[in-house]
């Protein structure tokens, strides 16, 4: 099984940035936890960030081309404005969970929405790094 985390703007900047908001772990460390998580689940986890829209996109359409199982993806603030990324997931039919750091809810009325949620099999947010380990349990044994 294979499982692909992407994600987007700023979220390279994690340890940095707003830490009150999104901790003082690195970008490096989240993406060691899913991958041990990923080894102790059987599943081999391949991690892109980009803080890029059309290469988010392109990412999507390479990883649908070369038979990808799921997708965690973490779009930071495109989830909020890009139809583009919600196109990409639709057009490619990838199973795709949708997670945040933060409780985006809890946050700006501008991050309530979210144009990737409907094309998504499900949205997390607000657990922190734990968002995507729930993500990749779900993925590689959907309830
Ligand atoms: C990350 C971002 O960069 C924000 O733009 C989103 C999300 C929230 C997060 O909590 O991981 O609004």
């Amino acid at each position: 099984m294979r499982i692909a985390v992407l994600n987007g703007p700023n979220l390279n900047r994690l340890g940095l940035r707003e830490p009150k908001i999104y901790g003082s772990r690195t970008l490096a460390d989240l993406e060691a936890l899913i991958k041990a998580e990923g080894d102790r689940l059987g599943a081999h986890v391949e991690c892109f960030q980009s803080n890029h829209e059309g290469a988010l996109v392109d990412k999507l359409h390479f990883l649908a081309d070369a038979g990808c199982d799921g997708v965690i993806l973490n779009a930071g603030a495109y989830t909020h404005t890009s139809i583009a990324l919600r196109d990409a997931i639709a057009a490619t039919g990838l199973k795709v969970v949708e997670v945040h750091v933060s409780n985006v809810h809890a946050r700006e009325e501008f991050r309530h929405h979210s144009h990737l949620a409907a094309v998504c099999a499900g949205v997390i947010c607000g657990l922190g790094f734990e968002s995507y380990l729930a993500a990749l349990r779900y993925l590689v044994k959907p309830a």
